[in-house]
C-alpha cells in the first residue's frame, strides 16, 4: 500500500484538472474556429456589399450627367466604375447589372397592368393587358433597358452571388455556398437637352 504524500495529492489533481481542460479546449476549438470563420465570411460578405452600393450609387451619378466618354458608350463606362469601386473582389463575367428606365418612380418593380379573367391573382397567358413598352408581351417589370436620356428616370440595380472563401462554412452560411448580393439606386437624369 503506498502512502501518497499531500503534495503528490495535489499535482495528481492538478494533472486531472489539465487533463479535463485539454479535452475541454480540444472539444471547443473547431467551434471556435467555425465561429470565427463564420464571422470573417459575413465581415467579408457585407464589406462587398457595402463596396457594390457605393459603386452603383457612384454609376447613377455618372449616368445622370449624360456625359459620354470617348470611344466608350455610356453603359460601358457603368460597368467600368462599377470595376474599379469594387477593387477587384467581384468577377465581373459574373455580376448582374441592370439599368432600367421606367416613366415615372413609382412604376419602378411593377408589372404591366392585365385583366385577371380567372380571378387567380396572377397573369397568364392570353388575359388581356397594357403593353406600355409596346413589345408585344406582358411584363412582369415596366422597366425597359437602357441608361435613359434626358430627365428620364433609371433605376441602377447590381445582383451578384459573393462566394464564400472557407467552402466548410457553407453549411450555416448562406446558399450553396454563395451569399446573394443586390445593390440598387433610383435617379432622373439631369435636363441635358439636346445638342445644338
Ligand atoms: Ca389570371
Ligand atoms: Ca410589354
Amino acid at each position: 500500500m503506498s502512502i501518497r504524500s499531500p503534495a503528490q495529492k495535489t499535482w495528481r489533481r492538478r494533472l486531472g484538472e489539465r487533463g479535463s481542460v485539454l479535452i475541454e479546449f480540444a472539444l471547443v476549438t473547431p467551434i471556435l474556429v467555425v465561429l470565427l470563420m463564420g464571422i470573417l465570411e459575413l465581415g467579408m460578405a457585407f464589406f462587398v456589399m457595402s463596396l457594390l452600393e457605393a459603386s452603383v450609387r457612384e454609376a447613377s451619378r455618372y449616368g445622370i450627367t449624360g456625359r459620354t466618354e470617348e470611344g466608350m458608350s455610356r453603359a460601358d463606362a457603368i460597368l467600368a466604375i462599377i470595376e474599379d469601386r469594387t477593387i477587384g473582389l467581384v468577377d465581373m463575367t459574373k455580376i448582374q447589372v441592370d439599368t432600367l428606365v421606367y416613366p415615372n418612380f413609382g412604376a419602378i418593380g411593377t408589372g404591366e397592368t392585365y385583366v385577371d379573367g380567372n380571378a387567380n391573382g396572377a397573369y397568364d397567358d392570353g388575359e388581356t393587358f397594357t403593353d406600355s413598352n409596346s413589345n408585344g408581351v406582358r411584363d412582369a417589370d415596366v422597366g425597359v433597358p437602357g441608361v435613359g436620356g434626358s430627365g428620364d428616370i433609371v433605376l441602377y440595380r447590381i445582383r451578384y452571388n459573393w462566394e464564400l472563401l472557407t467552402p466548410f462554412t457553407a453549411g450555416f452560411i448562406g446558399k450553396d455556398g454563395k451569399i446573394p448580393i443586390s445593390a440598387s439606386v433610383a435617379v432622373r437624369n439631369e435636363p441635358w437637352g439636346t445638342t445644338p
